[in-house]
């Protein structure tokens, strides 16, 4: 049987998504984390592009493959664990659309994570993120909702890429989480995070997803690790 790692830091964040695939998928998995002091005194130079995430696929006759870069590994495991719309090339491309749109968002709200020095600059910057710039990300994938899930009848990866937002979302921002706070705006968007959250990707959330070490500071507007 084929088994799965991911090897990040003990960190949401980047390895979030493609946990949350794994369990969804129903694959067998480990979490190999990576401390920071060994990360800098060489396992960086061990990685293909420098960085992790890193997803190794550990065939049966124990064979290794390894597979880098974010959007490369959710695509992999929605596609091996049947978690990709169908019936066709288009759909899957399409669900890689929803992806795309998601980290654009991410991207932008990373600004105010890594590139912003003082609390005052970041919670202003923030503030405008819960106001205008997700709302703004929000609308357009209200409307591309076709059904029950993103893709109708079919739960893939980009609710799950919806409801991993949402954690995100209500780690940092809590009660002002824009999917809730405007969400007769987003009903779509809220039925999947609301089914998502009573399945096993809730499951997961609730039990495998935080490991402790990494905290959204409330006072200083950015995430703590320790
Ligand atoms: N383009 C990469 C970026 C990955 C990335 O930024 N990883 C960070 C952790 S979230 C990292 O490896 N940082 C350590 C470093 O840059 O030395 C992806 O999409 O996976």
């Amino acid at each position: 049987m084929v088994s799965y790692e991911i090897h990040y830091f003990a960190a949401i964040s980047r390895g979030d998504l493609p946990r949350m695939l794994l369990e969804v998928g129903g694959a067998s998995y480990k979490n190999v984390f990576i401390e920071l002091a060994d990360w800098k005194a060489g396992i960086k130079e061990t990685k293909p592009f420098g960085m992790v995430p890193q997803l190794v696929i550990v065939e049966a006759d124990g064979t290794r493959k390894e597979l880098c870069e974010t959007s490369a590994i959710d695509a992999y495991l929605a596609e091996v664990l049947g978690l990709m719309p169908g019936p066709t090339c288009f759909e899957r491309s399409e669900a890689l659309s929803v992806l795309s749109a998601f980290y654009e968002l991410q991207t932008k709200v990373s600004v105010a994570l890594y590139d912003i020095p003082t609390i005052e600059g970041r919670n202003a910057a923030h503030e405008k993120y819960i106001a205008e710039t997700i709302p703004t990300y929000l609308k357009y994938q209200e409307r591309f909702v076709r059904g029950e899930y993103f893709f109708g009848d079919k739960l893939t990866v980009a609710d799950m890429k919806l409801y991993e937002m949402h954690l995100w979302f209500e780690d940092m921002y809590g009660g002002k989480n824009p999917l809730r706070t405007r969400a007769a705006e987003f009903p779509k968007l809220n039925r999947i995070i609301d089914t998502l959250s009573s399945g096993k990707a809730g499951d997961y959330a609730k039990h495998r997803r935080d490991f402790g070490r990494y905290k959204w500071s409330v006072e200083q507007w950015k995430w703590i690790f320790n």
